[in-house]
């Protein structure tokens, strides 16, 4: 990649469906079973927060059992071999990137193995269900949450995320319907500030037209064609 620095990278749920883990908006997909108002808002934790424990109890325990894929990996390896500015942001909450090497892993819809306490602001990896109410291990309040930006809330680290685009020479978006803000509008930031723009997906999601150039296939495929 001549002349290229600083990269980053945003992924979707699209780099994780060939690991088993459902995406958001296909027919299948994981809000077809429930207004994404009930279970990925703080208005449908506050009226129902078992129905919502329960959506995310699930998650996380198919996000144990799912293993990383060749994208993942390659991108795994791109991160270790890559000696100048690397972040990758992902809007998905499974750990399959860290499993497949990834190191400089930025979670900005937070991480499905982590639970938030809502009495004493810690956080905790958890990899079990939260649904029958838990202690927090540092206050002992049953006030455990997931560890997720809903809809409504502050995405993570935003700033850091703002910063990484300002330097860019290089975005690539893979698996994203661009179909979610603030994360649909990093194209056109890395671009206003002179990156070139690469998109891996396997459609024409709702930015193709932003990205100097789009490729369409399976991520497995396209991310280790790309990084090899
Ligand atoms: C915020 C929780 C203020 C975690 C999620 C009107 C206009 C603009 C914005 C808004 C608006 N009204 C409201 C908003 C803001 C709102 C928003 O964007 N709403 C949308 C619906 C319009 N955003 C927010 O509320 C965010 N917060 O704005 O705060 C702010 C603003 C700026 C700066 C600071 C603060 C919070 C958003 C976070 C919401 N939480 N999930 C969880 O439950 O998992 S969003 C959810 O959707 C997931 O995080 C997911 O990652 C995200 C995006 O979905 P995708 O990952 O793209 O998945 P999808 O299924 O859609 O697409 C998959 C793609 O993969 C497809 O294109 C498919 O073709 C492709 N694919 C499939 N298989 C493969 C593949 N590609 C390659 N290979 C394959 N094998």
């Amino acid at each position: 990649m001549t002349g290229i620095r600083n990269i980053v990278i945003l992924t979707g749920a699209g780099i994780s469906a060939e690991s088993g883990l459902k995406t958001f908006r296909a027919e299948d997909g994981l809000w077809e079973n429930h207004p994404v108002e009930e279970v990925a808002t703080p208005e449908g934790f506050a009226r129902d927060p078992a129905l919502v424990q329960r959506f995310y109890d699930e998650r996380r325990a198919q996000i144990s059992a799912a293993q990383p894929n060749p994208a993942h990996e390659a991108l795994g390896r791109l991160d270790r071999e890559w000696s100048g500015d690397f972040l990758l942001v992902t809007q998905n909450i499974d750990d399959l990137h860290e499993r497949g090497g990834a190191r400089r892993v930025l979670h900005m819809h937070g991480e499905g193995l982590s639970a938030w306490c809502r009495a004493c602001d810690a956080r905790h990896r958890w990899e079990e269900p939260l649904s029958h109410g838990p202690a927090c291990p540092s206050c002992g309040e049953a006030a455990m949450r997931p560890d997720i930006v809903w809809f409504g809330e502050m995405p993570y680290q935003m700033d850091r995320i703002f910063d990484a685009l300002a330097r860019a020479d290089l975005f690539v978006s893979i698996g994203t319907s661009g179909a979610v803000y603030p994360a649909a509008g990093f194209v056109q930031q890395a671009a206003a500030n002179g990156a070139r723009t690469l998109e891996l997906n396997l459609e024409e999601s709702l930015g193709s037209r932003n990205f100097d150039e789009t490729r369409l296939g399976a991520a497995s495929e396209l991310v280790p064609a790309w990084v090899a």
